[in-house]
């Protein structure tokens, strides 16, 4: 029983990136249905059984509830999935996480404004107002209350990664994105959502699903991204390969990809792209690279 999630263009969809994680990064399966923004393919597919959502991301259950507001989409998981510590177990971190994920689902609207996220580009300098720095000063000090209110030794804020932190992974994008200035604590909590396999599997599916979209275009001056370098793999053209079947579906090879001179093959342009996007982001592939 999977619940379907209809999200918009990931590298640019922060909202999305919100929904998936609260599935992904808690180990909850689900069908991901993907509407590009800024066209009329989002009000079409939630025409389709998803009233009375609106935006991405929407879920539906399978007993077929719709959830629209990541916010609820959050509740609704850690009351149907409680094994999964979406929310901390303990209360005083529980309460925090919440107060957390609810100032991120209310405000920073100039943060947001002005840096839209975008996983495809990080720039060097973004000329960020005062505005945003308020609402970046503003972050900084939840986060510092969140780690010793709730004795949080380790990269997320309430002890365990928990909804707290899939709601503050696109700031976390942000930051990294714009190069926006932060203290050691909150630059060590932006790299350890660079490095999170959740975020690396997303991102490297939002750097190959679609063209830019020009919205999110600046002029300003580009960096590498600063979070971990993929391993050099390349598209090539052909269907020979070390593997007979996809590592994701099992079925026959019809892409090919390229790294360290060994071939591997996958069923589908897609997942071929998202794995030469980030070879290592992805378990079934890292144990056919073991093998
Ligand atoms: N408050 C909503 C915000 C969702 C949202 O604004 N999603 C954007 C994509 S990131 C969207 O659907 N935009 C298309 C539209 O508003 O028509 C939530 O928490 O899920």
């Amino acid at each position: 029983m999977t619940c379907d999630l209809v999200i918009g263009d990931r590298a640019y969809s922060s909202w999305s990136l919100r929904g998936w994680l609260l599935f992904d990064a808690f180990g909850i399966p689900v069908r991901t249905h993907t509407a590009r923004l800024y066209t009329d393919e989002l009000p079409h597919l939630l025409a389709d059984g998803y009233f009375p959502g609106r935006t991405a991301p929407t879920m539906r259950t399978p007993d077929g509830l719709v959830v629209p507001e990541t916010i609820a989409i959050a509740e609704e998981l850690a009351s149907r999935h409680p094994e999964t510590g979406i929310w901390p177990s303990e209360p005083a971190a529980r309460a925090i996480a919440r107060v957390l994920a609810a100032e991120m689902h209310a405000g920073f609207t100039a943060l947001r404004n002005h840096c839209p996220m975008n996983l495809r580009v990080s720039y060097r300098d973004c000329a960020p107002p005062a505005e945003v720095l308020a609402d970046l000063a503003r972050i900084e000090v939840l986060w510092s209350w969140a780690r010793e209110r709730t004795g949080a030794k380790g990269p997320w804020l309430c002890g365990g990664y928990s909804a707290a932190d899939a709601f503050f992974a696109p700031i976390a994008a942000r930051i990294a994105g714009y190069n926006l200035p932060v203290g050691d604590e909150a630059a060590a909590y932006v790299a350890a959502h660079l490095a999170h396999p959740s975020f690396r599997r997303w991102r490297a599916m939002g750097l190959v699903d679609g063209a830019d979209q020009p919205f999110y275009r600046r002029d300003w001056p580009q960096r590498p991204w600063p979070g971990p370098a993929p391993l050099p793999a390349r598209a090539v053209e052909g269907t020979r390969s070390e593997n007979a079947a996809c590592p994701y579906s099992g079925k026959p090879v019809t892409h090919v990809l390229k790294l360290g001179g060994r071939r591997f093959g996958f069923c589908n342009p897609f997942c071929r792209d998202k794995t030469v996007a980030d070879p290592e982001a992805w378990p079934k592939f890292v144990a056919l690279l073991a093998a």
